[in-house]
């Protein structure tokens, strides 16, 4: 097992992200954020997909609790000058950077963890997996995003329900409230979230760019001012692969979307 606190490693075009801190369940400190960033910033330039998964028997237990009492205790220095927040700015990259993210999830995956697993664009739980977001009883609050995006996938009902209670949701109860679309067998959600990741790879990295930054940022506009950017998007701009893709079809190359004779579930 490697030492770093995130492993990275590059299978064809999907980049596999490791929080690697199974003896403190991969809670995240100050130095697992650095580790997070250089490697999803690495991740964008040179694979397609990503995924994200925790080594050990949790996906993460969110904030290093340790190093927040140092600091609630004055025991750490504040910064000097008002940055922007660095978890801010890591879970940003995954959410709105140039490629799309998978999460693979299995164990605890609370607070800050489950504020990571939502900057995520698909989420995979095994059965093993439960969320929950135990600030209250802490005396926190969430910081990695979780205002916004948490609340996005969820609503504030749950949201509420889980802070102010400290309810924790199975992986089953978690795909009612939307956290994960996948749901598998315990053991098998990297390879599941892999498998997903493939098949992202496959589209064109113009389209994966527009779902997973377009969208959101459509999704927060009024109906009109979101139609009128969709609008300059399909119309005005296509990449490169787009015709080539279109002639694959028209030309009667292109996979069907369902094989011959496959029955959906
Ligand atoms: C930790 C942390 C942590 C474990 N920070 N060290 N997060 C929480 O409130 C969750 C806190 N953790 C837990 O509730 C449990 O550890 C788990 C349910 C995740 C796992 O339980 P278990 O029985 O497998 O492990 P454990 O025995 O509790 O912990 C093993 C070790 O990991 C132990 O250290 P050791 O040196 O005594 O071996 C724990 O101290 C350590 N550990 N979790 C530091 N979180 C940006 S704002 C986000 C706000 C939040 O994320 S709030 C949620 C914080």
């Amino acid at each position: 097992m490697s030492d770093e606190l995130v492993t990275y490693e590059l299978d064809g075009p999907v980049a596999l992200i490791g929080l690697n801190r199974p003896d403190k369940r991969n809670a995240i400190n100050e130095d697992v954020v650095c580790a997070l960033r250089d490697a999803v910033i690495r991740a964008g330039e040179e694979a397609d997909v990503g995924v994200l998964f925790g080594h050990g028997s949790n996906f993460c237990a969110g904030l290093d609790l340790k190093e927040a009492l140092a600091r609630a205790a004055g025991e750490a220095p504040r910064p000097r000058k008002r940055r922007r927040h660095s978890w801010h700015e890591v879970f940003d990259i995954i959410a709105r950077g140039p490629i799309p993210f998978v999460a693979a999830l299995h164990g605890a995956v609370v607070g800050g963890g489950l504020e990571l697993a939502t900057a995520a664009h698909i989420r995979v739980a095994d059965e093993s997996a439960f969320f929950g977001l135990p600030e209250g009883q802490r005396g926190i609050f969430v910081g990695g995003g979780g205002t916004v995006r948490v609340q996005r996938v969820v609503g504030y009902t749950v949201m509420a329900d889980m802070m102010l209670t400290g309810r924790l949701l199975t992986a089953t109860e978690g795909e009612r409230e939307h956290i994960v679309r996948y749901v598998v067998p315990t053991g098998d959600a990297l390879d599941k979230a892999r498998e997903l990741a493939a098949k992202i790879a496959r589209n064109t990295p113009d389209t994966n760019w527009r779902i997973t930054n377009l969208l959101p940022r459509i999704n927060d506009l009024s109906h009109d001012d979101g139609l009128f950017m969709e609008y300059l998007n399909s119309n005005m701009a296509r990449a490169p692969e787009t015709a080539e893709r279109l002639r694959e079809f028209v030309e009667g190359r292109a996979k069907p979307l369902v094989a011959p004779g496959t029955q959906l579930d």
